[in-house]
């Protein structure tokens, strides 16, 4: 199995100004995933729309799309990428499910969130989509190489 596999992880505007940004990072980090990049953008609609083009018929497409995407007020959003193993499905866990209020005290919707239409993150749902998000949103030169020094002791 693989421990580099890689997924995208966003902190939306609304975690970002309910002073979360900590607090996520620190479950990743203390997991032991390894950050691979990180950075502060104002999301353009265009590449919020892009990521969440197979919505594009659900109703609340545009609603998503212009919160994210600072149409509503500047806003920002962090966007990072994580590896180690089996992360995407592990990441999803750590994230609990879309709706907060179906979420398991525990997970980060479940402890930090309410409602689905602010629902603090976003976390790759498959390889394939992982992928194709850090793809969209960073460019490889702002993938820094480093080895983590924890990882004989995560790994076997
Ligand atoms: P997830 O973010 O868990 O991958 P998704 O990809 O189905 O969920 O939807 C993307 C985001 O859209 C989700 O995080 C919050 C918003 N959303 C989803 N379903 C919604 C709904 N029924 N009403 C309002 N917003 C919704
Ligand atoms: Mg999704």
């Amino acid at each position: 199995m693989a421990n580099n596999e890689r997924t995208f992880i966003a902190i939306k505007p609304d975690g970002v100004q309910r002073g979360l940004v900590g607090e996520i990072i620190k479950r990743f980090e203390q997991r032991g995933f390894r950050l691979v990049a990180m950075k502060m953008v104002q999301a353009s609609e265009d590449l919020v729309k892009q990521h969440y083009i197979d919505l594009k018929d659900m109703p609340f497409y545009g609603g998503l799309c212009s919160f994210i995407g600072s149409l509503l007020m500047p806003l920002n959003t962090i966007l990072q990428i994580w590896e180690g193993l089996n992360i995407v499905k592990n990441g999803r866990l750590m994230l609990g499910e879309t709706n907060p209020a179906d979420s398991k005290p525990g997970s980060i919707r479940g402890d930090l969130c309410i409602t689905l239409g602010r629902n603090i993150i976003h976390g790759s749902d498959s390889l394939d989509s992982a992928k194709k998000e850090i793809g969209l949103w960073f460019k490889p030169e702002e993938m820094v190489e480093y080895k983590s020094c924890q990882h004989g002791f995560l790994y076997e």
